[in-house]
């Protein structure tokens, strides 16, 4: 099990946060999304490290930004 912080840019309301959720948990592996709102902060918890393309794209896809890189 692994844990990565991520940021994402652009989040509003819980539609935005319910979005942001249900993108990065279709990814493999994915076991948890946490997500804090007033700062963006996106806490993914998996059975193996994430690729950052897919996280961006999983992001991406429910149409807002990751910021930077992941920090564990
Ligand atoms: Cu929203």
């Amino acid at each position: 099990m692994t844990t990565a912080t991520y940021t994402v840019h652009g989040m509003s309301c819980g539609h935005c946060v319910a979005a942001v959720t249900a993108e990065l948990r279709r990814l493999p592996g994915v076991r948890t999304v946490d997500i804090d709102l007033s700062t963006g902060s996106v806490t993914v918890e998996s059975d193996a490290p994430l690729a950052g393309d897919a996280v961006r794209a999983a992001v991406d896809e429910a149409g807002y930004e990751l910021a930077g890189g992941a920090t564990s």
